[in-house]
């Protein structure tokens, strides 16, 4: 028996400041609906889904930045989603920012995706392990990537879990960039992996590579579906946000590498692939049989360094 699973990306359009969460639920909901109607039992959202890329404004006391985090999930302005979700049975995986306040009464600040099963109960909440930009305000860039300023880094790594008949697990936007993060969760057997992103086409520390973001986007998330014998997904919100234009082009990739399903807009749009997360074992157990093949006790630097060491 073949496991099947069919997969929506919800790719989404600019979040302007001033739309309320409410109004961006609505369009989300309008979303989740529409993959029903296509027959998805799991849609994807963006990274950041609720708000504005509020990191691209930068404020010298970030408590004033408080009102772009949710507290809890659900709370009450996404409630309406989580309650549609369940009643057309279907699962859902959402980027937001986090605030937590620690036991140690600290305040912590994460991007983080929760994945939500068809029945309504949370899987997991997956923090960003590698956040991108600068610390510091940065006032000679035509808008600023404050990411490290506003977000901590995951301590907690690339976790699996088993969730929608298969071994889902999740990545942050900048994380699909860097080969580790699919390599953490091949190596607990995943099978698909669920991808927000919010990517600038201009990006500021080398312009050459803006008219590369597409090709760069694509390149690595099949490259990580290849080398891993898994399913990709991955979700943009896209369009011109704040007069900062981002990358669209969500996409879903086969463990064989091809995408088989992208969007063509930058708004909001549902796309939809029927993932047979059976097709993982074919590079699992081939090309990528990890167990045979692997060569670990030659790998050290990948653990042991940090930035390239360069010979003599
Ligand atoms: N939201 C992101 O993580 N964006 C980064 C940009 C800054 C390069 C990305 O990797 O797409």
């Amino acid at each position: 028996m073949s496991r099947h699973l069919t997969v929506a990306a919800a790719q989404m359009g600019p979040v302007q400041r001033e739309h309320t969460r409410e109004q961006v639920v609505a369009r989300l909901i309008a979303m989740l609906r529409r993959a029903h109607s296509m027959g998805a039992e799991l849609v994807v959202f963006p990274e950041l889904a609720l708000t504005t890329f509020f990191p691209r404004w930068f404020v010298d006391d970030i408590s004033e930045a408080d009102h772009w985090y949710e507290r809890s999930m659900p709370n009450a302005a996404t409630q309406p989603l989580f309650d549609e979700a369940r009643r057309l049975g279907v699962g859902f995986c959402l980027g937001y920012a986090h605030l937590e306040e620690g036991a140690d009464g600290d305040l912590h600040r994460w991007n983080v995706q929760t994945l939500v099963e068809r029945d309504g109960s949370v899987v997991a909440t997956y923090k960003k392990t590698h956040i991108p930009g600068h610390e510091h305000h940065e006032p000679d860039r035509p808008f600023q990537h404050a990411e490290r300023y506003y977000f901590e880094p995951s301590p907690e790594g690339f976790g699996v879990w088993r969730a929608f008949g298969g071994i889902i697990g999740m990545m942050i936007c900048n994380d699909r960039r860097w080969p580790e993060t699919y390599r953490e969760m091949g190596l607990q057997g995943v099978e698909l992996i669920l991808c927000g992103y919010n990517t600038p086409v201009h990006y500021v520390p080398d312009p050459s590579q803006d008219i590369l973001q597409g090709f760069h986007n694509a390149l690595v998330m099949q490259a990580g579906a290849y080398q891993n014998g898994t399913w990709v997904v991955g979700v943009a919100k896209g369009g011109v946000e704040e007069g900062v234009d981002s990358l669209g082009q969500s996409i879903i990739v086969a463990p064989s590498g091809q995408i088989v399903a992208q969007a063509l807009t930058t708004d909001d749009e549902v796309i939809v692939a029927r993932c047979d997360l059976d097709w993982c074992a074919r590079y699992k157990d081939t090309v990528f049989d990890f167990e045979r093949y692997r060569r670990p006790e030659v790998y050290g630097r990948i653990t042991g360094q940090r930035g390239a060491v360069l010979p003599r």
